[in-house]
């Protein structure tokens, strides 16, 4: 094995159904599944895969992703292909297909893409249940956009809502946290009237200067979950909105500080983390700076919190750093340090070549492409953090 140090004792899954990656949304479309080619290559590469437990699992069923979804949902998702498609359909417009936007567009295979991905975060989540393993690892999951009856951001069906609902039938406290740009606003909306699961997303949030609110649009400071005091999820939702160019140092200290506090307070049993790719620096579609290993930080951070830990993907939309990052965290989880050149025989080796530079072929410097202007002040992010401790305070009941 190449570039392996003292692993620790941590038992780690990597549930991976490789089908997967021969989906595609469409040309130009910037979700591409083959990012997860690239992952998993880089994971062969350094030798990982004999470090942790390798599963294949097989595909979700209707049934179980009616555990969360609607039926007549499920029915429509099952049954559409792009020649039977009506796109004036009114029913196509109300589960989010279509409309101008085409963010969610019907593709070959969509069915047997969303059951993969959703069947990987289910299995991930059975070994953590059955203690097969401490850290169970699904880079094709975390699609955390999707609602029970509405496909939304590139997310049709909601995988993370699934696997946390089946860690709840073994575990009474269950936190979530969101580090991909976009506020996870489908997983928030799904436990809002419970508090056996607490939601935390750091993300993106405000307008551009065209007007359009950075998408999905919600995740304010003050949105803590319901208002009502009946409630019982009422407090449990935290979101931590930030603006454009934030970098490793800010974003570590953020993410550090809040975290701390939230375990501290809510004692979590277990832990599902949704590692978002796109909060790095030179994303096709985020907006912050972060390099690998700030990214890799919070995973290790997480980690150290030594919960049953689910880890998940999520958006990333510069594949190959994506796949540098969840290779770095792969590793971050079984303990290995990797090296920074990395091993020369490996298939696609172009895709890691060129494009970024200072720094390594594995971590190279993504701040320089600076893409972004740090707009966050260090007195912007003290007040931030001041008031999401405060936020915090209701759970002291
Ligand atoms: C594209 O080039 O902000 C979709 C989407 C398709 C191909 C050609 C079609 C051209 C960028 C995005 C029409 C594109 C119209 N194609 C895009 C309000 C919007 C309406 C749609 O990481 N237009 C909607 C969704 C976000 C919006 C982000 C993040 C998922 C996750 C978890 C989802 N939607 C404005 C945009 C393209 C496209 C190019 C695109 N869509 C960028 N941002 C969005 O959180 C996986
Ligand atoms: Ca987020
Ligand atoms: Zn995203």
């Amino acid at each position: 094995t190449y570039g392996l140090e003292k692993p620790q004792g941590y038992s780690v899954s990597f549930h991976y159904n490789p089908h997967v990656e021969y989906h595609h949304f469409g040309s130009s479309h910037p979700m591409k599944p083959w990012r997860l080619t690239l992952t998993k290559q880089l994971v062969l590469a350094y030798g990982l895969e004999y470090t942790m437990q390798l599963y294949e699992p097989r595909p979700a069923t209707k049934e179980e992703l009616a555990l969360f979804h609607d039926r007549e949902y499920l029915d429509f998702l099952s049954g559409v292909t792009p020649q039977n498609a009506k796109p004036d359909d009114p029913a196509y417009l109300s589960f989010g297909f279509g409309g101008e936007s085409n963010d969610c567009p019907v593709f070959d295979g969509l069915w047997n893409y969303v059951s993969i991905y959703s069947g990987a975060s289910m299995h991930a989540a059975d070994n953590l249940i059955n203690n097969q393993s401490d850290i169970a690892i699904n880079w094709s999951g975390g699609l955390h956009h999707a609602k029970k009856n509405l496909a939304s951001g590139f997310c049709y069906i909601n995988d993370i809502v699934l696997a946390i609902q089946h860690l709840l039938t073994r575990h009474q406290r269950v936190l979530y946290i969101d580090i991909d740009v976009h506020h996870g606003d489908g997983v928030e909306a799904a436990f809002e009237s419970t508090d056996r699961v607490f939601t935390m997303s750091f993300h993106k949030f405000g307008i551009d200067r065209n007007g359009y609110p950075f998408f999905p649009g919600t995740g304010n400071i003050n949105e803590m979950g319901p208002t009502d005091p009946a409630n019982r999820g009422k407090g449990h939702s935290l979101n931590i909105p930030i603006d454009d160019g934030i970098d490793d140092e800010q974003y570590e200290w953020l993410f550090g500080t809040i975290t701390d506090q939230v375990i501290a307070k809510y004692n979590p049993n277990a832990i599902v983390l949704q590692s978002g790719a796109d909060s790095l620096g030179g994303d096709r579609l985020g907006r912050f700076n972060l390099n690998i290993k700030a990214h890799g930080s919070c995973v290790e951070k997480v980690k150290s919190y030594n919960r049953p830990l689910l880890l998940i993907g999520g958006g990333g939309y510069t594949p190959r750093n994506v796949a540098r990052t969840w290779c770095h965290e792969t590793a971050v989880c079984v303990g290995a340090q990797l090296h920074d050149d990395l091993p020369t025989h490996i298939p696609y080796i172009q895709a890691f070549q060129g494009a970024e530079n200072g720094g390594g072929i594995l971590y190279p410097n993504l701040h320089n492409t600076k893409r972004h202007d740090n707009l966050n002040s260090r007195e912007h992010l003290q007040k931030l953090v001041e008031q999401a401790l405060e936020n915090l305070r209701y759970l002291e009941g």
